[in-house]
């Protein structure tokens, strides 16, 4: 690609909102210089940082609005755990491709430019690998290639069924695998890294490795790749490890490793008081996944004591029930104004915009998690950008944080107007480039699959 010029009437840069900008990029779709005036490309609308999404299962996609009925005793996480399991075992690699295709346009058109894919569906539907045994995460690759996402990679490590190393269910064979099989999948896609690919792991859990055989793979690996791990999401989660080794699974992971940043915690969201400071401490980032966290009835992250105590958040969408950076964070506040019966629960402090405190936030450890040079408009980070529309008739007379809250707390997706993705503009007048193609790949895979 060429170097551009874009030109925004008003952009959130780490120095505040600024009228009148310009982003120049390099052909490599980098940002050199953001400037006062000097023309460029006009896009009109509100520019701010595009969001990195840190927590996907693309499968997941494919079976939305299809868990909403009740079972026939009480359903739960666990109950929904299953449907899915059935879910995940009938989807070939092309309908893998499709659906993940599909799913990564629909987080560009929210304004969403990185994903994380925590991608554990590795082997055939019997349990018998692929020729290739990254052939399941090479087709999240070929979709986000489709779609112009960023990519995170996290193929998952999955060797057992539960604490202290029980073997897996039948439900759970298309996940496992041993250090040496994985470290292949993880050398198959380290050699496709690329301006938009960066390559990192997700041990899924430690239900499903023990710290022996991760102590393992992490010393196979280059020393900055990021690693991703569920923790603490059920109450269940917490009673089976304290029964396992007499320790919480957040005491337990911080215990077994040197939480860095280097590493996410994905969900956190059952912690004391003493695990919640010590992971906000440690540097690690809280991925948080809030609207599926409401779905599959969770529970809610201690936010404002985390906050407090400087921990880093990014945001996922992880099943995908909502698809929207503005919803994660604004069901993120009001889980936390619902428990603690409060308002602007986790603003900065008092005249500080909660959306902007909480976008800032999951910018700086969203780029953290995701290891790409974004989260900023400004020199020396990659050209991704969201841009809100100015003429919509919530933004009506607003402006800066304002406009900014008018999108998380209230006009959501609606609002997404453009996005840039290195410099590409893919998404244009709400419109993706590759949406028709893509979303008939999609209704082909799901007609397959509904046979
Ligand atoms: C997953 N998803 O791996 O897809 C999990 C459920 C589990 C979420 N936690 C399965 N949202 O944790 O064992
Ligand atoms: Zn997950």
């Amino acid at each position: 690609m060429q170097s551009r010029k874009f030109h925004f009437a008003s952009a959130l840069t780490p120095d505040g909102w600024k009228s009148d900008v310009t982003v120049a990029v390099g052909a490599d779709g980098m940002i050199d210089d953001v400037t006062n005036g000097g023309g460029g490309e006009r896009i009109s609308g509100i520019a701010v940082p595009a969001m990195p999404n840190v927590h996907s299962h693309a499968h997941q996609r494919f079976m939305l609005g299809l868990a909403e009925r009740a079972g026939p005793s009480a359903d739960s996480f666990w109950t929904w755990r299953e449907a899915m399991y059935g879910f995940a075992l009938r989807l070939s690699p092309e309908d893998l491709e499709a659906v993940a295709a599909q799913l990564y346009v629909e987080m560009l058109k929210a304004g969403f430019s990185v994903v994380g894919e925590f991608q554990y569906l590795h082997h055939q539907p019997d349990g018998t690998p692929y020729a290739d045994p990254a052939e399941m995460s090479l087709r999240c690759l070929t979709a986000a290639d489709q779609a112009g996402i960023a990519i995170t990679i996290l193929p998952t490590l999955y060797a057992f069924g539960g604490f202290g190393g029980q073997p897996p269910v039948a439900g759970q064979r298309r996940f496992i695998n041993g250090a040496e099989r994985f470290l292949k999948i993880v050398d198959q896609l380290s050699i496709q890294v690329g301006a938009l690919l960066r390559v990192g792991i997700s041990p899924h859990s430690l239900r499903a490795v023990t710290p022996e055989l991760l102590r393992e793979v992490i010393a196979a690996l280059p020393p900055d790749a990021p690693i991703h791990i569920h923790v603490a999401e059920q109450v269940k989660e917490v009673e089976d490890c304290l029964a396992f080794c007499g320790l919480r699974p957040v005491e337990l992971l911080m215990r077994e490793f040197d939480l860095s940043g280097r590493w996410t915690a994905i969900h956190a969201t059952h912690m004391t008081a003493a695990e919640t400071e010590a992971l906000a401490r440690s540097g690690a980032i809280a991925g948080l996944c809030p609207t599926t966290e409401a779905n599959l009835g969770d529970g809610i992250f201690p936010a404002v004591d985390y906050m407090r105590d400087g921990g880093g958040i990014a945001i996922g969408s992880d099943s995908h029930i909502t698809v929207s950076p503005a919803e994660d964070l604004r069901m993120l506040e009001y889980s936390q104004r619902l428990r603690d019966r409060t308002r602007n629960a986790l603003a900065a402090g008092p005249g500080q915009s909660t959306g902007r405190t909480l976008y800032e936030a999951a910018l700086k450890g969203g780029a953290r998690s995701m290891r790409q040079p974004v989260g900023a408009i400004a020199p020396g980070f990659r050209c991704d950008v969201t841009v809100l529309d100015a003429d919509h008739p919530l933004l009506a007379g607003r402006t800066e944080d304002a406009a900014l809250d008018s999108w998380i707390f209230s006009g959501g997706n609606a609002l997404v107007k453009d996005v840039l993705v290195a410099g590409r503009h893919v998404v244009k007048d709400r419109h993706h480039i590759h949406e028709e193609t893509i979303a008939r790949n999609f209704r082909a895979a799901l007609r397959r699959l509904a046979t």
